[in-house]
């Protein structure tokens, strides 16, 4: 791979081989990219700069929100909204929609993000990260409005995240592969490290709070237990166990080297499905892992072909090396 391949000769690469980024779609992708370095200016600052700790307020999904909750959140919005090529965007740490100022233009594509996942991280110097996920606006719909975000994720036009850890890097599909790229700090610019990421479709290792055993479904607790009893038990080798309660960095390391990561459904909030959200968290991280050459399912079916009914929708999820997802699919009875 040569050398210097920035994100942006990459994009403009990729637009004309394969017309998959319309240019609208590849400005959309380097606005994100900038406000993600943005983002990781503020990150790597931590305590110097005044952004750790929490913010007083609470966020849609009743978590308190930390001041670089807040702070990632308006770096998005801010550098989006001017643009051209954005209708509306859609956060986890905003009840509703923000549609596009009409002192702006607005454009075909739709944002969501979930602006700094993992918060609970960042006091204490975890890796974290921003997800977000681009859809089309419906053809012919008047003006924008929530409704036009719930689409399936197969309905995704790009996808990726930004992990601020020991690297700043942007890890990114537009449906052709995943893509990898590291910011160079002395440049300012992202540049391409890997390209076409594959997860193996074995492993021995899986990434799940085991704290909330008791709490899950007998199919769950059956694949678990199994992977406990090593290679003396039903899958006939020993696994390790990784939790980093940041699932950014959690998938990343699965795209790294393979690996299955659940956070699935728990009797505690039945109606709740699980406690990530569908929209901004599973949909986006599924589309990366399969375009990887991975699975993701919520257990019994795959995310990317559930219909939302809400924006900040929960679902179980369980995803990364295929064969290990489709064997704990498989001990969940079909629907
Ligand atoms: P728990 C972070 O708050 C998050 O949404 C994901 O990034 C992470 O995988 C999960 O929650 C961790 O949850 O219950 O282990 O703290």
């Amino acid at each position: 791979m040569p050398k210097s391949i920035s994100l942006t000769r990459y994009l403009i690469e990729q637009q004309r081989a394969d017309g998959l980024i319309p240019g609208q779609l590849r400005l959309l992708l380097e606005v994100v990219a900038r406000a993600c370095k943005g983002i990781s200016q503020a990150v790597n600052k931590g305590a110097l700069g005044n952004v750790l700790g929490s913010a007083e307020s609470e966020n849609v999904q009743g978590e308190v929100q930390k001041k670089l909750d807040i702070i990632a959140n308006e770096v998005l919005i801010e550098a989006n909204e001017w643009g051209g090529h954005l209708a509306a965007m859609a956060s986890e740490e905003m009840d509703s929609i923000y549609v596009v100022p009409n002192r702006y233009p607005q454009g075909e594509y739709l944002l969501l993000f979930d602006p700094l996942d993992g918060s609970s991280n960042i006091d204490v110097n975890v890796s974290i990260g921003t997800i977000f996920s681009v859809l089309k606006k419906p053809e012919g719909s008047p003006g924008v409005q929530e409704a036009d975000f719930l689409q399936a994720g197969s309905k995704q036009v790009a996808a990726g995240y930004c992990i601020y850890g020991p690297q700043t890097t942007l890890v990114l599909t537009v449906g052709n592969g995943v893509a990898m790229f590291t910011l160079d700090r002395e440049q300012g610019s992202f540049m391409l490290t890997q390209e076409d990421i594959q997860i193996p479709a074995d492993t021995k290792e899986f990434a799940v709070n085991m704290s909330n055993m008791r709490h899950w479904d007998a199919p769950v607790k059956r694949y678990i237990d199994e992977c406990l009893a090593g290679k003396d038990g039903p899958r006939g080798k020993d696994f390790n166990m990784r939790w980093i309660a940041s699932m950014v960095a959690d998938v990343h390391r699965i795209l790294m080297r393979g690996g299955v990561f659940l956070y699935p459904w728990d009797k505690r909030e039945p109606e709740k499905a699980g406690k990530l959200r569908l929209m901004y968290e599973a949909n986006p991280m599924s589309w990366l892992v399969e375009q990887a050459g991975g699975a993701a399912t919520n257990g019994r079916q795959r995310i990317l072909d559930l219909e939302p009914g809400k924006l900040h929708e929960r679902v179980a999820v369980v995803l990364g090396s295929r064969n290990e997802v489709e064997r704990l699919t498989g001990y969940h009875e079909p629907l």
